[in-house]
């Protein structure tokens, strides 16, 4: 039976990576912080499939040891601080977590077993204040948050460890991916939660930042899904993963008010407390290298995307009307 290890699992990409694992029949291991959080946090139908382990990425004994135990072949990498405002708050924190402890799972691994294939989670906002559009694997790095920086100290690490110590070590730069699981931090599922509310009487107005920002949107279960496909050809390598096409805030909101019968106009304001300045040059990725050599393509368009994502809160949001 296969293996893997996933950080992060409780996460929305690591839940969705699970499913997809275990559907493939590997035995999968969470590394988490707090095993009782961790359980209260998964969808029950995963928590039964998948063995939980601690694994502090600020304790790197700990790290050993686990790796040791389990042996796992493939190591996929989620765990991370993100939060889209909160990209700029505690540098130090972001910087253990989204960067130095990236090296300290890579120096793991060396330790343990070299054999064992890794994955990192790197971010668009390394682009950040990008010189080209789209951006592709050679476009030149421009991170403009702590977050940025942090993701792009783990991102070159991942390239030392795989030339200088020959690891099976990949990145997937991963541009802005989406699911109902979806934190209500990020702007696609509070637009989406939110507009469920109004629709259902439990709102009435929905505050947003800059209604003309752009993204590059896709589904975050096509994402994971390329992130397996990563680790298995013969050579490790760096992909983007993106869609290619952007979205502006405001055609987020005229999805998905739009799917319920209801006019954005009529509930939408700005409020520069959230907002964020608007990069010059669009954050959009060119997946050319992932479609050719994985022959990977997302497949949820983002109005699917934004479709599935209104249909889960108005069905959880229902059911809470009802028990009221
Ligand atoms: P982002 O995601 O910062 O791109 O990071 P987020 O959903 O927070 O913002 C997307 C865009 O929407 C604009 N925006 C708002 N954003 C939020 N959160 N709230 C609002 O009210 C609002 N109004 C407008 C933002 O300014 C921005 O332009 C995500 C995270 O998943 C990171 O971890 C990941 O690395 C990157 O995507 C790729």
């Amino acid at each position: 039976m296969r293996s893997a290890l996933i950080t992060g699992i409780t996460g929305q990409d690591g839940s969705h990576l699970a499913e997809l694992l275990i559907s493939k029949g590997y035995r999968v291991i969470g590394g988490v912080r707090d095993l009782q959080k961790a359980a209260g946090t998964m969808p029950s139908t995963l928590l039964n499939k998948v063995e939980l382990v601690i694994w502090d990425v600020l304790d790197q004994t700990r790290m050993i040891e686990v790796l040791r135990h389990y042996r796992p072949e493939e190591l996929y990498n989620f765990a991370a601080s993100s939060l889209g405002s909160g990209m700029y708050e505690d540098p130090s924190g972001i910087g253990e977590v989204n960067g130095l402890a990236v090296a300290r799972a890579l120096d793991a691994i060396r330790e343990v077993d070299t054999n064992i294939r890794f994955c990192q989670a790197s971010s668009s906002e390394m682009f950040g204040d990008a010189t080209e559009s789209p951006q592709t694997e050679k476009t030149s790095f421009q991170p403009r948050s702590p977050y940025g920086v942090a993701k792009l100290y783990a991102h070159l690490m991942v390239r030392i460890y795989r030339q200088r110590y020959g690891l099976f070590a990949c990145a997937a730069i991963l541009f802005n991916h989406e699911s109902p699981r979806r934190g209500l931090g990020f702007v696609t599922r509070k637009i989406t939660y939110e507009a469920a509310k109004i629709k259902l009487g439990l709102a009435k107005e929905l505050r947003l930042g800059n209604l003309d920002a752009r993204r590059d949107w896709g589904f975050a279960g096509d994402y994971v899904s390329a992130t397996w496909l990563m680790l298995q050809p013969e050579q490790a390598d760096d992909y983007v993963l993106a869609t290619g096409e952007t979205h502006s805030v405001r055609e987020l909101c005229e999805s998905a008010f739009g799917y319920l019968g209801l006019d954005y106009r009529d509930y939408v304001r700005e409020d520069s407390a959230v907002y964020r300045p608007v990069e010059a040059v669009p954050l959009v990725g060119d997946s050319q290298k992932a479609r050719e050599t994985l022959h990977w393509a997302p497949e949820v368009s983002f109005r699917d995307l934004v479709i599935m994502m209104v249909d889960n809160d108005m069905r959880m949001l229902s059911r809470k009307v009802v028990v009221n």
